[in-house]
């Protein structure tokens, strides 16, 4: 067999025949193939060679034991993974994610996207993913520490600026890449851009931990502009209160939007006189020095706290940027009721593809492979300030950023112009799939 099928139900039977049980990535699988295999059937160029079956199969995975002592000295063990997706068009990279919910089925549907937003970066990066079920909630610095360094002792023989190069998921921030990477550089003895994200006192680059919310906002700003209409006084609700939300949330307040929410997974906070800078401070401390719960939040500003999500607040704009299917049907639906006009995911695949189907249908929707791509992008400027051994200034990695959402947006409407809106997940998908394409076509059955 080595041309590709182009049926949707017989691909994916297929896939899932060879991925028992793996709903996470079969649903982002679906959600690509719906667009992809049209795509080939209708351009001869891409019919050979199987590229899609190849391309949703993982080059490998490696799974290993991760085991540390405890506080009270006793033995943990904990499962970890390196899903190394696609190296077709430059180095593995993407990001590492702790969260007691990582299963390999998570991970290969993160680095299976990662190859594709990867690729709409126009960046030399390839596809990967990784990450523990280890629970980091609640943990001292010195448990933290010795787990990762313990993942890291058997993670570094894979990893390596030419070949692998982590980064930050959900869970894993400044002080986790600071000891991981700390441990690399102690058993590689070498001090190279292996991973990125890191302090800017040891070869990190500026505007990293911003650039995943600030480009997200980028994004919604070139959306909005495509229809004639611009972010400044728009309402908008946010979910989650970690690093992309924190930073969606800086950059809509500098835009002159007015943000309504945020929460965190026991709850969201409602603030209908908006969260300003100084309300945003409050938060960036509670969250990234304090570790504490968005709660805090209403009981200092005196507003409503509730368990459960914010899609039922009324609001202009969403930005979902907590974790994977926060979003559903009946979410989309209230969204869609209350007048929203646009949402751009934050977070990988927040909306389940119920939601998505209604989204895609009735508002200027952004699929994370797009809209979350500065994250990443940003990394891929760190490589090449550590390959070059310099350091940007921040007006100069912001004028980037920019400079990358807006072509990814460009991208985009390219492949997805519509007749009543541009289809952004079709223009993403196809946008992200010509060029790694090309890349397996041009390099040989390998
Ligand atoms: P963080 O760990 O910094 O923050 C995650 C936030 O989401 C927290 O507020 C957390 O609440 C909440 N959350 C996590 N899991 C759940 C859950 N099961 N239910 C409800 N809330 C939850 O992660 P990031 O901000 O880095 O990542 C957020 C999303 O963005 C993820 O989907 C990630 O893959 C994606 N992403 C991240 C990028 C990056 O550069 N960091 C780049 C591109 C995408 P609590 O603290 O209570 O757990
Ligand atoms: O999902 C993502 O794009 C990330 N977690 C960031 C990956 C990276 O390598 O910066």
């Amino acid at each position: 067999m080595s041309k590709t099928c182009t049926d949707l139900d017989t691909f994916m039977s297929g896939l899932k025949k060879r991925n028992p049980g793996q709903k996470e990535f079969h649903a982002a699988v679906h959600e690509v193939a719906s667009d992809v295999l049209p795509f080939i059937a209708d351009n001869k160029d891409y019919q050979g060679e199987c590229l899609l079956e190849r391309l949703t199969e993982p080059d490998r995975i490696i799974s290993f034991r991760v085991s540390w002592v405890d506080d009270d000295g006793n033995v943990r063990a904990n499962r970890a993974w390196r899903v190394q997706f696609c190296n077709a068009i430059g180095p593995y990279k993407g990001g590492i994610r702790f969260h007691e919910t990582v299963t390999e089925s998570v991970l290969k549907f993160l680095g299976f996207e990662q190859t594709f937003k990867n690729s709409l970066t126009g960046l030399p990066m390839g596809g990967a993913k990784g990450g523990s079920n280890f629970n980091p909630k609640g943990k001292s610095d010195g448990e933290i520490m010795r787990f990762c360094q313990s993942m890291m002792t058997e993670l570094h023989r894979y990893i390596g600026p030419d070949k692998d190069v982590p980064a930050g998921d959900i869970g894993v921030g400044a002080r986790e890449i600071g000891y991981m990477f700390g441990q690399y550089r102690r058993l590689s003895h070498t001090f190279t851009g292996a991973m990125t994200g890191k302090g800017v006192s040891f070869g990190g680059s500026v505007g990293r931990k911003e650039a995943t919310g600030h480009g997200v906002v980028y994004f919604m700003r070139e959306m909005m502009h495509a229809v004639d209409d611009g972010i400044e006084g728009k309402t908008a609700v946010v979910s989650g209160s970690g690093n992309v939300a924190l930073y969606c949330l800086e950059k809509l307040i500098q835009l002159g939007a007015k943000p309504l929410t945020a929460s965190d997974s026991s709850g969201f906070i409602h603030d209908p006189d908006g969260i300003d800078e100084e309300k945003l401070d409050f938060i960036k401390d509670l969250k990234e020095v304090r570790r504490g719960r968005i709660k805090e939040y209403a009981d200092k500003y005196g507003c409503n706290f509730s368990e459960g999500r914010p899609w039922d607040i009324k609001a202009d704009l969403a930005f979902p940027c907590a974790t994977q299917n926060e979003l559903d049907k009946d979410d989309a639906q209230s969204l869609i009721d209350n007048g929203l006009i646009a949402l751009a995911e934050g977070a990988n695949m927040p909306c389940t593809s119920d939601a998505q189907h209604l989204l895609r249908n009735n508002v200027l929707y952004a699929p994370g492979k797009a809209s979350n791509a500065g994250g990443v992008a940003v990394s891929g400027l760190e490589q090449s300030q550590n390959s070059q051994r310099v350091s940007w200034s921040i007006e100069e990695v912001d004028k980037r950023l920019q400079e990358i959402m807006e072509k990814i947006h460009c991208k985009c409407v390219k492949y997805g112009e519509g007749k009543d809106r541009t289809d952004y997940v079709r223009g993403a998908n196809i946008g992200g799939f010509t060029k790694v394409a090309d890349a397996l076509q041009q390099c040989g059955v390998v």
